[in-house]
């Protein structure tokens, strides 16, 4: 009965290249550590345009995607998995819409972002995709499991 005890929810974040090269990791670790969620996997990686093709392969169809995967491939990603309760859904409300024009301030990309093709970070849009990034992006044995302050997050 104890929500950290089982299977705990798990998402898969991404800091794209324009939020690595600003400079902006620590201040996009910080919010999900702060909330309370927990690391369990991060790197950071060059994905090639094919490997941001398979990321997005959902909007294969879309005008941008080619652009959109070119900008992926373009730098340095930090690829991460956090875990916590209801992380899926609110990892999602931290970052905020995808649009930064449309995106609430105090949301990552309503504070840190101007543009839809610069919006400087990725969240799993559901439990389906975020299994799917996760085993995308991450070997089983890159997920690391550890006890840390959960006893004063969860009740
Ligand atoms: P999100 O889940 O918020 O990242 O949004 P989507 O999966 O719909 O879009 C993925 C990425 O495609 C966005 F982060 C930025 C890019 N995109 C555009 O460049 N133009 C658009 O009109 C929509 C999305």
């Amino acid at each position: 009965q104890e929500a950290h005890a089982a299977e705990m929810e798990r998402t898969f974040i991404a800091i794209k290249p324009d939020g690595v090269q600003r400079g902006l990791i620590s201040e996009i670790l910080s919010r999900f550590e702060r909330k309370g969620f927990k690391l369990v996997a991060i790197k950071i990686v060059v994905p090639s345009k094919d490997f941001a093709g398979k990321h997005y392969h959902d909007l294969k169809e879309r005008p941008f995607f080619s652009g959109l995967c070119d900008f992926l491939s373009s730098g340095p990603v930090v690829a991460m998995v956090w875990e916590g309760e209801g992380v899926i859904r609110y990892g999602r409300k931290l970052i905020g819409a995808t649009d930064p024009q449309k995106s609430v301030p105090g949301t990552i990309r309503g504070d840190l972002a101007v543009l839809v093709g610069r919006n400087i970070i990725h969240g799993s849009d559901g439990p389906e995709t975020a299994k799917d990034e996760i085993k995308l992006w991450f070997k089983q044995e890159e997920l690391v499991k550890y006890t840390s302050n959960e006893k004063w997050i969860y009740s």
